[in-house]
């Protein structure tokens, strides 16, 4: 009897472990564009154009293979709009002996797929998802009686395991584990940044994207100017490009932010790591051997190994450790609603503006905005932690809920209590001056702090500060800011937390 082999939509692995001893000739591959998996949140249109160009692509390979494929194109009027109910339809047609998938990457669908052996009365294998270094229990055993789990102390695991800038005595290439000190210049136009990788959209693509303006067109964002690579072969391409010329410069300006410029020195390659069309290792690989031949520098390399075998790795370890409760926590209890300005762009704070205006047309903004700006603001202002984390999740080409929630919840909102950061990524406007050049082009001024045209990342800042003593005063890296606060006089932090009072009740108008 045949197996049915299940490839979801971020699977588009050739060598994804599902397919393993398969047999091509009596298995049946089932890929499918449902309804509930394109709208269990407001997924940004290049995000449903990019997945489902990339399915389209990687169902066509899997046929030239050889594989047998059951594939469903999105149609509003289909009759089966969940996985389950393609699933389902198929078992009974082919008369499947088994239903066999690669675990998926959110708690959501993980409950369903869960669920499928008694409903579709048939059994289900579910087997680990290799593309990632560290499986589930190794990260568990890892964390197990750890007091604190620190993102560098697993990193360094993984640069052991892989081998990893390690030299032939186990030592850290470079003799650091870390170069990050070295990655904090501002960017004042020069280098100039390259112009990121560009693939056009082929017809497979334009059928798609003709799809999605048409039965996806209430969705954030826009389909124009599509330039993501759909297939494995080009997303190679995009990382050669990457490693060529941005690689170079990535460590100096991995912090900077620019009114300018969308992508600066970043990869762009998350939405392909994480959708399959490549794979983690190879691509720190590619990093490392620029490294060995002379064309990035150590601290760039490092920089961009350490994001992808530490941060990816850590916080999907802290995913699936946590999940479910880990996405009710709330421990700073936050009430605020989102401001409706997430969605549009339309606030007079030039940095929140670019931000998010580039979320829009790209579908991408890079860490730095992300944690620093459309992150930091909400924290200051004390957005519900549920609302902001399905903004994040909606936005983002390479969202999932795995990797986006601890980011959101954990790391910009402090909402875990402090499983990703030993404090929280609290700044006023000083640090977004300090490290992009938005400022001279905003409303706000900086430089004032109660004044009515003054940075509200300011006053907010310290609202924070003053509101949040309880949980903060005695974290040993936060003494200096209530030294600072309680040094200022009375008067001044009441004109300060009137302000941002004041703020926070036009919140929409800002
Ligand atoms: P680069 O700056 O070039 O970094 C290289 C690679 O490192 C990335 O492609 C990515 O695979 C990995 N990486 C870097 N930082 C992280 C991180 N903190 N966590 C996991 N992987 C990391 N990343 C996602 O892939 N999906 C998300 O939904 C997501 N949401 C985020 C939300 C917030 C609030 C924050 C602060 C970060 C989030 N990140 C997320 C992490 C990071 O911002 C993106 O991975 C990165 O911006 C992707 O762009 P890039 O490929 O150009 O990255
Ligand atoms: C994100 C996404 C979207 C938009 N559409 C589909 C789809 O139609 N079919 C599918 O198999 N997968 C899709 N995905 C990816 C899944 O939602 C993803 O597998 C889960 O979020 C788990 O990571």
């Amino acid at each position: 009897m045949a197996n049915l082999i299940l490839i979801l939509g971020d699977q588009l692995t050739r060598d994804i472990n599902a397919l393993e001893n398969a047999d091509r000739d009596r298995d049946l591959v089932v890929m499918a564009e449902v309804h509930d998996e394109a709208s269990y949140t407001n997924h940004h249109k290049k995000k449903i154009v990019l997945l489902f160009s990339a399915m389209r692509h990687f169902a066509r390979q899997l046929e030239s293979d050889g594989w047998q494929v059951h594939y469903q194109a999105y149609h509003p009027d289909n009759q089966h709009q969940s996985l389950e109910a393609v699933v389902g339809e198929q078992v009974k047609r082919l008369n499947a002996e088994k239903v066999i998938t690669t675990e998926c990457g959110e708690w959501r669908l993980h409950e369903q797929i869960s669920g499928w052996h008694e409903r579709l009365g048939v059994p289900v294998e579910i087997r680990p998802d290799t593309r990632f270094i560290a499986s589930k229990q190794e990260f568990a055993d890892w964390a197990e009686g750890r007091k604190q789990l620190r993102m560098e102390f697993f990193y360094r695991e993984m640069r052991r395991k892989t081998g990893l800038l390690m030299t032939s005595e186990g030592e850290p290439e470079g003799g650091q584990w870390n170069f990050d000190a070295d990655n904090r210049k501002k960017w004042t136009g020069k280098p100039p940044a390259p112009a990121p990788f560009r693939i056009e959209p082929d017809a497979i693509t334009r059928d798609v994207i003709g799809l999605v303006d048409e039965h996806f067109g209430d969705h954030f964002g826009t389909t124009g100017d599509f330039h993501f690579a759909v297939t494995a072969e080009d997303a190679e391409a995009a990382l050669e490009h990457f490693i060529d010329f941005a690689l170079p410069c990535f460590g100096d300006y991995q912090d900077a932010i620019s009114d300018t410029e969308d992508w600066l020195f970043h990869s762009i390659l998350s939405p392909y790591i994480n959708s399959g069309l490549l794979d983690p290792v190879t691509v720190c690989e590619a990093a490392a051997q620029a490294w060995y031949s002379g064309r990035a520098p150590i601290n760039a390399v490092e920089g961009f190994i350490r994001q992808i075998l530490g941060w990816r790795e850590f916080v999907r370890g802290i995913y699936w450790m946590n999940m479910p409760g880990y996405a009710q926590e709330n421990r700073l209890g936050n009430t605020r609603a989102l401001p409706w300005f997430y969605w549009t762009g339309d606030t007079r704070m030039r940095c929140m503006h670019k931000a998010i205006d580039a979320t829009r047309r790209n579908a991408y903004a890079h860490h730095i905005q992300r944690l620093m700006v459309t992150g930091n603001f909400a924290l200051l202002a004390g957005i519900k932690p549920e609302e902001i984390c399905d903004w994040y999740l909606a936005v983002y080409a390479d969202a999932y809920d795995w990797v986006e929630l601890p980011n959101v919840l954990g790391m910009v909102m402090h909402a875990d209590g402090g499983y990703l950061g030993s404090k929280p990524y609290a700044a006023s406007g000083k640090y977004i001056q300090r490290m992009s050049d938005h400022c001279a082009n905003c409303h706000y001024k900086v430089n004032k702090s109660t004044e009515s045209d003054a940075c509200p990342f300011n006053a907010l800042y310290w609202h924070f500060i003053d509101r949040h003593r309880d949980d903060f005063a005695k974290n040993p890296r936060m003494g200096m800011m209530y030294r600072n606060w309680d040094k200022q006089k009375p008067e001044k932090r009441e004109a300060l937390l009137q302000r941002a009072e004041n703020l926070i009740a036009n919140i929409e108008k800002l």
